[in-house]
């Protein structure tokens, strides 16, 4: 099915409109820079119909970008939750991948934007595994960027914003070019920073480790692979971790809303472990697709449901 039959209709500042109505003009400032926020969102299929997923913090993560990008966004957090909801029937999707995106529209060109000219999208389509069907079985293939994570100094990692993902484009074409299904980038020291889209976990002796916050992005995935950590026990640690860590790595696995928990097997050509999923990855796995569809009471609050 192509993007338009999945997409029919797109909120387009404040209204719902049709896939061929929801257009924006070739001078569009964004288009030009770079300069956008948006998030990715994921609605599950429940027993209680669609359920979106931590809506009100992937909402609050757009907002704090555009403060961070220094964006007005004209609309209330309310209208633009209310938005996604009526993407979704608008749709008629069971479940779907949601795009909300604040960008800058067409009157005037220059690195200086006009500021009264933000222009905001919130688009839903159906998105299967991101990384393919059989990943987050089987896991994928990784390679050790020639791109590091940008340095904070350079472009602010606490926003979503999409100039900064240039950064995550050079290093994923580059590793899909040498065969690989996915970049994972080092920050300016060489420690390890995430993934072209997703944050990243390590499991080595029954512990878990995973880079801190400095230039990875705050992912909500993460977050919620926190929590079900502590739930089953288990013991984080937030560390620098080198390449080598991950090599000898007893599991590896990426999260994020597209992502979701999908294991690395083989990294720079070295297999990790036995290359085969690792029993904590499925566990957390199980746990994460038990909240997403509504099946741990503990986690109601973070679905907002549609009907
Ligand atoms: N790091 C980066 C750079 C990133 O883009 C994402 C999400 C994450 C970490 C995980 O964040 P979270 O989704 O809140 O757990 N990447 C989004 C974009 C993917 C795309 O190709 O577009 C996503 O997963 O929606």
């Amino acid at each position: 099915m192509s993007m338009a039959e999945q997409s029919s209709y797109i909120w387009y500042n404040g209204e719902l409109v049709d896939w061929e109505s929801a257009q924006t003009h070739v001078l569009s400032h964004s288009l030009h820079y770079g300069m956008g926020v948006f998030e990715g969102v994921r609605a599950y299929e429940t027993d209680k119909g669609t359920a979106i997923f931590r809506l009100e913090d992937h909402t609050n993560r757009l907002f704090n970008s555009a403060k961070i990008a220094r964006m007005k966004i004209s609309y209330s957090r309310e209208k633009i939750n209310q938005a996604h909801k009526d993407v979704v029937k608008a749709n008629k999707h069971s479940s779907c991948y949601f795009r909300p995106l604040a960008f800058y529209g067409s009157s005037k060109l220059g690195v200086l934007p006009d500021e009264d000219d933000v222009q905001v999208i919130v688009a839903a389509w159906e998105w299967g595994a991101y990384l393919g069907d059989e990943a987050l079985e089987k896991g994928i293939t990784a390679k050790i960027s020639s791109f590091c994570r940008m340095h904070v100094n350079s472009m602010m990692c606490k926003a979503k914003a999409t100039g900064n993902y240039l950064n995550s484009i050079y290093a994923k074409k580059e590793a899909v070019r040498e065969g690989y299904d996915e970049a994972i980038l080092l920050d300016t020291q060489g420690y390890i920073a995430e993934g072209s889209g997703e944050n990243i976990f390590l499991v080595s002796k029954g512990k878990l480790y995973t880079p801190s916050l400095v230039v990875a992005l705050d992912g909500i995935t993460r977050n919620t692979v926190i929590h079900l950590i502590q739930d089953l026990g288990l013991e984080l640690i937030e560390k620098d971790i080198t390449r080598d860590e991950l090599y000898i790595a007893d599991e590896i696995f990426f999260t994020g809303t597209a992502a979701e928990i999908t294991p690395v097997s083989e990294l720079d050509g070295i297999t990790i472990s036995n290359g085969k999923r690792g029993p904590i990855t499925k566990q957390l796995q199980k746990a994460f697709f038990d909240i997403v569809t509504g099946k741990n009471e503990k986690y109601q609050h973070w679905l907002t449901y549609v009907d």
